[in-house]
């Protein structure tokens, strides 16, 4: 990581074009340029699999009100059902999850093989998990009284599960929210509004001392886009009272209003977070190798907090997501796999055998995955490679297994694969061209995706057996 200075902006800016390009001078924009290599920012990329959780009042209503329901996005049902916020605001004497038990959901998290967890301290409704001090629209006023902040911080942490706040600066409750800012009013109230979530960030950062990351989201309006200094304000102050701590780039707008990436096509923040329910692309996202990025995903199509009916849309299986995050990790990414638990601080079924299913193969199979990334190696039709940083092995993990039991593994020039091990099994590696072998697989029966490592060396010098054809 190296702070910008104008002569390296320039520098990078002149490297690989024939033009001659001035950065914008910006005061808002990217801080650092290139990944962060401290041991915090290690530490949240080797985490690579995470658990997000959406959980607030609209887990009570669970997207029916007056007995319609509404298919758009549970947490989304003040606004889809026009709820007046008054109304919306009283579910809280309602809010009493008597289920609730922080150490049962951290050892659900422990067993899916989360080595994080994402929880949404207040989502746009404005209603916080934790007593804050800056508004009475908080936990502590509610039936149920609890920290539940307090209680899952503390339970995922003695599981060995790191947590990040998820914080909404869109504010549903909030008197002086503005979605932008056309008169001077606007401007005051907006004013006071930043200065009350800046508050509110400062009390979770001061509170929960180890948290260790902020999700910003609600973070597009006009009114924050016309304030990116603010925006930088909140990740210098976070970053002081918390050393350490990661910001997705969410949060971020430059001074000209450009959000995630600065007007010098920097990224802002600590990482890309734009990837909501898909996947960057290898090829057309280029920046995967350049930045490091976190995927976030629902379990159906696009229900985030509890909804009742989960029958309108395509409810992904275990086997799908597992691939999402063997996916993530070999484009050198983490993965934030969404669960919303019920109003009375439950898990659905679903989500349940989402947990034990991929949680049974993590148990077996979890270093493939944690502390792994990218392995250099072009992408081959039956899966995917990962390798574990600073390893000479090379793991494969085989989803899509050819009739014929051969598997293609092109590799880096003048790599050598020595052997191909799963469990117990070798399976025989046979040199069929230039840096390109073929895994004879014998297993027939897949059960499961599975794990084949290569043991590689790297000192190997190329034959000049293949010739290149002549054409
Ligand atoms: C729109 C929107 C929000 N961003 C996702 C991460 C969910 O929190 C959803 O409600």
């Amino acid at each position: 990581m190296k702070h910008i200075t104008t002569t390296l902006a320039l520098a990078i800016s002149l490297a690989g074009t024939a033009q001659v390009k001035q950065p914008v001078p910006l005061k808002y924009g990217a801080q650092t340029t290139g990944k962060r290599t401290d041991e915090a920012m290690q530490k949240w990329r080797s985490n690579r699999f995470g658990q997000f959780i959406h959980w607030g009042l609209y887990a009570i209503p669970g997207g029916v009100w007056n007995g319609k329901t509404y298919n758009y996005a549970a947490e989304f049902l003040k606004s889809s059902a026009r709820i007046p916020t008054a109304t919306w605001d009283s579910l809280m004497y309602q809010f009493d999850p008597q289920q609730f038990d922080a150490r049962a959901w951290a050892k659900m998290a422990k067993q899916l093989g989360a080595k994080y967890m994402t929880i949404t301290t207040k989502h746009h409704e404005g209603f916080c998990l934790w007593p804050s001090q800056y508004t009475d629209f908080n936990v502590g006023n509610t039936p149920f009284r609890r920290d539940i902040l307090k209680e899952l911080v503390e339970a995922y942490n003695a599981e060995g599960i790191d947590v990040n706040f998820y914080y909404s600066v869109l504010d549903w409750h909030h008197p002086d929210w503005r979605y932008d800012i056309k008169s001077p009013e606007d401007s005051i109230a907006f004013r006071r509004f930043l200065g009350f979530a800046g508050n509110q960030l400062k009390e979770l950062a001061t509170n929960y001392p180890t948290v260790k990351g902020f999700w910003f989201d609600g973070t597009w309006d006009s009114s924050i886009k016309k304030n990116g200094w603010w925006t930088l304000e909140m990740e210098q102050m976070l970053k002081s009272v918390r050393p350490g701590v990661v910001v997705n780039s969410r949060l971020r707008a430059d001074d000209f209003g450009k959000r995630h990436f600065d007007s010098n096509n920097q990224l802002m923040g600590d990482y890309e977070s734009g990837y909501e329910r898909r996947l960057p692309n290898a090829t057309k996202d280029l920046q995967v190798t350049k930045w490091d990025w976190e995927a976030c995903m629902t379990v159906p199509e696009n229900q985030w907090g509890y909804h009742k009916d989960w029958t309108v849309s395509h409810v992904k299986s275990p086997l799908e997501l597992l691939e999402m995050v063997v996916h993530a990790t070999s484009m050198g990414g983490n993965f934030l796999l969404n669960f919303g638990p019920d109003g009375n601080g439950g898990f659905r079924k679903e989500e349940r055998h989402i947990a034990g299913t991929i949680g049974k193969w993590m148990e077996k199979n979890g270093h493939v995955i944690w502390n792994c990334g990218y392995a250099g190696w072009e992408k081959q039709d039956w899966g995917y490679f990962t390798r574990q940083n600073g390893s000479t092995s090379v793991n494969m993990i085989v989803f899509n297994r050819p009739v014929s039991g051969l598997l293609k593994v092109k590799v880096t020039n003048g790599v050598k694969i020595l052997s191909a091990r799963s469990g117990n099994a070798a399976f025989k590696v046979e040199e069929i061209a230039k840096n390109e072998y073929l895994i004879h697989h014998t297993i027939k029966k897949m059960t499961a995706p599975e794990v084949i490592v290569l043991e590689t060396d790297t000192s190997a010098q190329n034959t000049d057996r293949y010739q290149d054809a002549k054409t």
